[in-house]
């Protein structure tokens, strides 16, 4: 999943990629690149945020669905938490939704049901903008898992079909590096619950931390973090360096045999 941000603000890219052009440009790239999904978001979630007004997420956002769904091959998915903005992507030709709130903002599952389309699950502990403020578990990882399957049997038995609901333990979202790192021990656990898993961590604090390191030099530690979620089972990465993610991906799954 490569990510398109139409963000003024965005934390890895901000302001690079806000014209309609630029952001359908490197959407192609990113599909030429080995890109299953491209994932649009108009409102940014990285700690510290602000949250953006309904109508100016559907400016940033709905015009770019058009014309990124005339020109790609792939399905592109909505990085939004508001039902308005889900229910008018999709329209727009989104197939995919994702949202970092799980579908907890009003009408959001059954916007979900009534679309019919795939939705990510993922947890987050607070709001973007306190979430890294201390945040407190007994066991991250079996809290993140448990959260998880709340809200998976919630679209269930609202009419979300089973096959459409991916889960991801959201890297970053209120949490510590060392929750974190419990957390990516944790990912087999994630994965036996048989639903797909999507993980983004791709130039994230976590991946600064692990290295010393600011954007754009966490290149390398993006690319290892992706790579051994996907030995791990993971289904899904979440990536903004999708040449670069694919290349490991090539070598990685061609030489490892466990
Ligand atoms: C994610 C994700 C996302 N991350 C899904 N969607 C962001 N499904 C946006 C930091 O610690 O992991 N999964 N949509 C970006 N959010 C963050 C969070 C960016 C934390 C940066 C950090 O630096």
């Amino acid at each position: 999943m490569g990510v398109v941000n139409v963000t003024p603000d965005s934390f890895s890219d901000g302001g690079q990629w806000l014209g309609k052009d630029d952001a359908v440009q490197h959407a192609l790239l990113m599909q030429d690149a080995g890109a299953d999904i491209i994932d649009i978001g108009g409102e940014s979630t990285r700690p510290g945020a602000q949250s953006v007004p309904l109508q100016q997420e559907l400016d940033r956002v709905i015009p770019v669905i058009k014309k990124l769904v005339s020109q790609l091959s792939i399905p592109v998915s909505i990085d939004t938490s508001k039902a308005e903005v889900m229910r008018q992507a999709v329209a727009a030709g989104a197939g995919m939704i994702n949202d970092v709130n799980a579908l907890r903002e009003v009408g959001a599952v059954e916007a979900v049901a009534d679309l019919a389309v795939p939705v990510c699950l993922m947890h987050m502990l607070g709001d973007p903008r306190v979430m890294q403020h201390n945040p407190v578990y007994d066991d991250v990882a079996g809290e993140v898992r448990d959260f998880l399957l709340v809200r998976a049997q919630t679209c269930l038995d609202s009419g979300v079909s089973a096959q459409n609901i991916v889960l991801d333990p959201g890297f970053g979202f209120g949490k510590t590096l060392q929750q974190n790192i419990e957390l990516f021990h944790a990912l087999p656990d994630l994965v036996a619950t048989g639903y797909p898993c999507l993980v983004g961590m791709s130039r994230k604090t976590m991946i600064g931390q692990l290295t010393g390191r600011e954007n754009p030099d966490r290149l390398l530690g993006s690319v290892v973090a992706a790579v051994l979620a996907t030995r791990m089972g993971v289904a899904i990465v979440r990536v903004h360096d999708v040449q670069e993610t694919f290349d490991a991906f090539k070598v990685a799954n061609t030489l490892w045999r466990a």
